[in-house]
C-alpha cells in the first residue's frame, strides 16, 4: 500500500570538484531538485530528479520538473491510495505526455517508500518486483567512470591512466567532432590496446559524419554510446549496419518502447538504463526484463546525482542483467561532500557494495547539509 500524505520539493545547489563537460555544455554546479515524500504511516522516502539547470541532455530541466510535479503530478498521488508502486506509475503517466524525470523522481519515492514499509533494502524490493532470485541478484556492484571533455589529449590520456589504477572496470570518454580519433589514438597509446574504453558523444554527430564514426572501430571501444541525436533511432540504425563496434543507445532510449524498436531496427546493440530518464522503476525493470530477453546488454548510467539518486541506481544495478559497468562513481569524484551518509566509496577493484541489511536505499540522509544548501523549497499537505 502506498499512500502519501506530505511532499517536499527542494532544489539545492551542490557544489561540484571540478565542471563537466559533454557536447552540448558544461555543468559546473549541480543543481538538484530532492523529493521528500511521507506517507500516512510516518515512513520517509528521499528520490532525486536528474533534470539539470539546461535543456541540453533532455528537454527536461529542475524547473520544469518543478512545474510538471506542483501542477500535474502531485496532485495525482497526495491522499490516494496505491496497491503498489506499479499502480503510482500508472496513475503518473495516465494521459500525460513526456516529463519522465518528473514522474522518475516521485514513481522512484514510492518503490523507496514500499521498502521501508515492508523493512527490505530498496534493492531487495526490485529483485522481487522483477521476479528475480536472491541467489541471481548482484552482491556489488563493477563501477566505470565517465570522463567529461578535457582540454588535451595528452591531459585526457594521463587522467585515463590514473581512474583504471583507481580501480574503475572501465572508463568512458566524453567525444566531440574534434576530440575524437586523435584524442582516443593518444589514450590508446598510453594505456595499451587492453583496457576497457568506451566513448559517448551525447548526440554531437550526423550521419554526415560517417567516415570520423567508422573510423572509432579502430579502438576496440567496448562501445559508443548515443553518436547520433537525442531523439533517432533510424539513423542510428544505419549507422549500426556499418560499424562493428557496438552502439549503445542514452538519449534515445525513453522507455520500454524505444528500447524495442531499437532491438527491431538493430539501432544498437546495448542499452544504457537510467531510471530517472525513463520514468523511474517500473518502466526500468520492463526494459531490463526485454533486454534480458534478447540478449541485449544493460548497464545503469548516470546523470551526476548526490548520493540520493547514486543509491536508485546501485540498487537497480544488481539486478542480473546489468552486465556491463555502471556509471556509479563514489561520492569523492563529484562532490566535495555527499548529502547522505556514509558517502558512497568503491574499493580499490572497482566495486561498489550494494547494501541490504538496512530498510530503503541504504544510507542516510543529511539534513543538515540539505538545509544549508537550499534555493527553494515548497510543500505539499494532503488537505
Ligand atoms: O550521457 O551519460 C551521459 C552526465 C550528465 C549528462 C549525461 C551523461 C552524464 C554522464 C555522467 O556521463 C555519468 C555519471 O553520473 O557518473
Ligand atoms: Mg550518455
Amino acid at each position: 500500500m502506498i499512500d502519501i500524505r506530505s511532499i517536499t520539493l527542494r532544489e539545492i545547489q551542490l557544489p561540484m570538484r571540478e565542471p563537466f563537460r559533454i557536447a552540448s555544455g558544461a555543468m559546473h554546479d549541480r543543481p538538484i531538485l530532492l523529493l521528500e515524500v511521507e506517507d500516512a504511516e510516518g515512513f520517509t522516502a528521499w528520490s532525486e530528479c536528474v533534470g539539470a539547470a539546461e535543456p541540453n541532455y533532455s528537454p527536461e530541466t529542475t524547473s520544469t520538473a518543478w512545474l510538471a510535479l506542483k501542477e500535474w503530478l502531485i496532485p495525482r498521488v497526495l491522499g490516494q491510495r496505491f496497491a503498489d508502486p506499479r499502480a503510482v506509475d500508472e496513475a503518473l503517466r495516465r494521459h500525460l505526455r513526456g516529463h519522465w524525470m518528473a514522474r522518475a523522481a516521485l514513481e522512484m519515492a514510492a518503490w523507496e517508500l514500499l521498502a521501508h514499509r515492508q523493512s527490505k533494502s530498496l534493492a531487495t524490493v526490485l529483485g522481487e518486483a522483477a521476479g528475480i532470485a536472491p541467489p541471481e541478484r548482484r552482491a556489488k556492484v563493477a563501477v566505470g567512470i565517465s570522463l567529461g571533455l578535457q582540454d588535451t589529449m595528452e591531459a585526457l590520456a594521463e587522467r585515463v591512466q590514473r581512474e583504471l589504477a583507481a580501480g574503475y572496470h572501465k572508463v568512458k570518454l566524453k567525444i566531440k567532432p574534434g576530440a575524437d580519433v586523435d584524442f582516443l589514438a593518444a589514450v590508446r597509446k598510453l594505456v595499451g590496446d587492453a583496457v576497457p574504453l568506451s566513448v559517448d558523444a551525447n548526440a554531437a554527430y550526423t550521419l554526415d559524419d560517417l567516415d570520423t564514426l567508422k573510423a572509432l572501430d579502430a579502438f576496440g571501444l567496448i562501445m559508443i554510446e548515443q553518436p547520433l541525436s537525442w531523439n533517432d533511432l533510424v539513423d542510428h540504425s544505419r549507422l549500426q549496419k556499418g560499424m562493428t563496434t557496438p552502439l549503445c543507445l542514452d538519449e534515445s532510449i525513453t522507455g520500454e518502447r524505444s528500447a524495442r524498436h531499437m532491438i527491431e531496427l538493430g539501432a544498437g546493440r546495448i542499452v544504457n538504463i537510467k531510471p530517472g530518464r525513463v520514468g523511474g522503476f517500473t518502466e526500468s525493470l520492463r526494459i531490463h526484463a526485454l533486454c534480458r530477453e534478447h540478449g541485449i546488454p544493460v548497464w545503469c548510467g548516470g546523470m551526476l546525482e548526490s548520493g540520493i539518486g547514486r543509491a536508485h541506481n546501485v540498487a537497480l544495478a544488481s539486478l542480473p542483467g546489468f552486465t556491463l559497468p555502471g556509471d556509479l562513481s563514489p561520492s569523492a569524484r563529484y562532490w566535495h561532500q555527499d548529502i547522505v551518509d556514509p558517502e558512497w566509496t568503491m574499493d580499490s577493484e572497482g566495486w561498489v557494495t550494494v547494501p541490504t541489511e538496512q530498510p530503503g536505499m541504504g544510507v542516510a540522509v543529511d539534513r543538515e547539509r540539505i538545509a544549508a544548501l537550499t534555493t527553494r523549497c515548497e510543500v505539499f499537505i494532503e488537505n
